[in-house]
């Protein structure tokens, strides 16, 4: 069948600050503000990732947010559910290890969808890449409150960054004060999720994490 979806042509990851919300981290500011200050301060994708609310809430949200980002020509990911990814006709989707399998998600949204998938072990990420995911989520590579997960470290970074040649997001109690230990390793894209929708000011704290970023200069 001809689904409007299929007739897109696939986005690529964009490298640098991978925008991940967390209304619980906050400061209470709604997913939606915390997504407009991400865009602002220059953000060029952004997932949606509630773990809180009814399918219905997340559905009306994710709409909102997926308007936002196509108005501003930022890619849009949602995390766990592939039907609201497709509800709302959102860039791609972003599956756990529990959640659904990347073949059978390709198989439903077609090659022109980008499909991410955490993992936090050297066969996950093997995987991974085997079954023809488009980039990989690395961590969480700190200990982190925000996913309930013990950190993987740094070596799985380097493994990753020595090994595996697809795009990933490196992730995980990632902060102003220890992103150089990720930079100085390397990484294609990063995410620092309470740390940026937590801050006093999204857009100082987006700008002074990307210039440590361009001092590294290695996300080309
Ligand atoms: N996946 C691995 S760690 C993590 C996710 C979604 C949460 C990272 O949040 P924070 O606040 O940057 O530690
Ligand atoms: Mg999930």
């Amino acid at each position: 069948f001809n689904l409007k979806i299929f007739k897109n042509t696939k986005k690529k990851i964009p490298k640098g600050i991978y925008g991940i919300t967390a209304e619980n981290f906050s400061n209470g500011r709604s997913n939606i503000e915390c997504v407009k200050e991400m865009i602002k301060a220059g953000i060029k994708i952004i997932q949606y990732r509630e773990k809180n609310k009814t399918i219905n809430e997340k559905s009306r949200e994710a709409y909102e947010i997926a308007k936002i980002c196509k108005e501003n020509n930022v890619i849009f990911i949602v995390n766990d559910h592939i039907e609201i990814a497709m509800l709302v006709d959102a860039d791609g989707v972003h599956l756990g290890q529990e959640d659904l399998d990347i073949k059978s998600a390709r198989k439903i949204l077609g090659e022109n969808k980008i499909i991410g998938i955490s993992t936090h072990a050297i066969e996950e990420a093997q995987k991974a890449k085997k079954d023809g995911a488009d980039y990989i989520g690395v961590g969480p590579i700190f200990p982190t409150t925000t996913k309930d997960r013990k950190a993987v470290g740094l070596e799985y970074l380097k493994y990753i960054v020595n090994n595996i040649d697809i795009p990933f997001v490196a992730i995980g109690g990632i902060k102003e004060h220890n992103i150089d230990k990720i930079l100085n390793i390397g990484a294609y894209s990063i995410s620092l999720v309470s740390e940026i929708v937590g801050a006093d000011n999204i857009i100082k704290k987006v700008k002074i994490i990307n210039e440590k970023i361009e001092k590294y200069n290695n996300f080309n």
